[in-house]
């Protein structure tokens, strides 16, 4: 471990980086790559690599077990995942959604032109604030998008009161949730449908893919032909769809990865607390909780950076980090409503969004995952407490 004594040992001042490599949020969770390798084979001997294959179907079934969920649909990713969606569910018009997501939650209802219609957070959850969503209402307006941020369910219970008043669908991207419970119940239950990703970056991965969930017959039929072009049987299609086909080598992965699932839950969990250790006590620096009475992936460490007591600015901490190969991130800034098209289509969005603007300036992403150790998250804990006491700013940077 490279210890920094003094200020001109930060790789920013031109010290040694404290990693010869970098560290990444979103480090891709291997899992048995012998089982892997294996199922691959198979695969191939079985020459059998797409279109609703063995092992697409028996991950659809392992998935819809581990969640309690009466269907599972297997896709490509979670983008095509939220479009067919959001089409089967017949949105149109207008959608209430989160500014504070990933960009593609906005763009799936964009691509298919819905106009995505910004609802600012709650600051303590970071998801969806219901008491925000009623004046948004207009008669164009056909349903509601909520996103389970890092994990952590939105205020589920509201979301379907206030949905279901105003006779909107409600649906929700789940592509951070997998493995977490609301009340108790798996995340995968709510709403007429909800999306997971299984991106490369997820903590279960099918190096790209998504799952969409539902417990709704029809809803399931419907998404099921809409992701095979819309063909039911051998030359006869029945309706409009799209390939959103997940192929056997991403189920392959898919497979391999939910073996691993509760290992990399609890390794996410343990690097979690070594992180709520080693943050501890450093004025200005919370890690967003985890709420332990529940199921949690912890795939996201979270912090929130109060410049007013850091006195050191989020954007120079990340700054900071990359210097030392910690490739910390800034989801979700600079928030949707400030990405194109959307700040052209609605350039003051800003005005009804302040939790989202105010979040989007302070948080920051560690890494975390199986390719993270307790030496390395000790040492970035200590990073971050060194820039902290020794507060640097913009304007030492430039002195030097
Ligand atoms: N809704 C929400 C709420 C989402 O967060 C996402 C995806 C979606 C919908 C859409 O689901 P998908 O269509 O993606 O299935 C990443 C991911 O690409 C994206 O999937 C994810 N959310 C988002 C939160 O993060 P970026 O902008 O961070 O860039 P990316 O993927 O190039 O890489 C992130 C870091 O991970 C890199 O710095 C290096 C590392 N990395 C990445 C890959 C792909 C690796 O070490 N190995 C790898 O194989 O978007």
């Amino acid at each position: 471990m490279i210890k920094k004594t003094y200020v001109k040992d930060l790789a920013i001042f031109g010290g040694i980086p404290a990693f010869d490599e970098k560290l990444y949020v979103g480090r891709p969770n291997i899992g048995n790559r012998d089982r892997l390798l294996e199922r691959i084979n198979d695969m191939l001997d079985r020459r059998w690599l797409s279109n609703n294959g063995a092992f697409v179907q028996e991950f659809e079934q392992r998935v819809a077990d581990y969640l309690g969920v009466k269907h599972c649909i297997a896709v490509c990713n979670g983008t095509i995942a939220l479009e067919l969606v959001i089409r089967a569910l017949e949105l149109k018009g207008e959608v209430i959604v989160p500014s504070f997501t990933f960009i593609a939650t906005a763009h799936a209802l964009q691509w298919q032109e819905i106009t995505p219609v910004f609802c600012d957070i709650d600051p303590k959850t970071h998801t969806l604030n219901p008491w925000r969503i009623e004046s948004l209402i207009t008669p164009r307006t056909t349903g509601i998008i909520g996103v389970h941020v890092w994990g952590q369910p939105c205020d589920i219970d509201n979301l379907r009161e206030i949905a279901d008043k105003h006779h909107l669908k409600l649906m929700f991207d789940a592509s951070h949730a997998f493995g977490c419970s609301h009340n108790g119940r798996m995340i995968g239950n709510f709403g007429s449908a909800e999306v997971f990703s299984f991106h490369a970056t997820k903590f279960i991965n099918s190096f790209e893919g998504g799952v969409i969930v539902t417990n709704d017959d029809e809803l399931n039929q419907k998404i099921r032909l809409m992701k095979n072009f819309g063909f039911s049987g051998f030359d006869n299609v029945i309706y409009l769809g799209t390939n959103g086909k997940m192929p056997e080598v991403s189920a392959a992965m898919g497979l391999t990865s939910l073996e691993s699932l509760e290992e990399f839950i609890k390794v996410n969990q343990h690097n979690y607390k070594c992180y709520q250790e080693g943050l501890a006590g450093i004025p200005g620096v919370s890690l967003f909780p985890m709420d332990v009475s529940e199921k949690r992936n912890c795939q996201y460490v979270v912090l929130e950076i109060d410049e007013s007591q850091t006195m050191v600015n989020r954007d120079l901490l990340v700054k900071i980090l990359h210097s030392e190969n910690v490739i910390a991130r800034r989801y979700f800034y600079p928030g949707c409503h400030r990405m194109e098209p959307y700040r052209s289509y609605f350039p003051h969005a800003g005005l009804l969004l302040p939790e989202t603007e105010k979040l989007s300036q302070k948080v920051l992403i560690l890494p975390t995952g199986t390719s993270v150790s307790e030496t390395d998250i000790s040492q970035i804990c200590q990073i971050i407490q060194f820039v902290v006491k020794n507060q640097i700013t913009n304007s030492k940077l430039s002195i030097n």
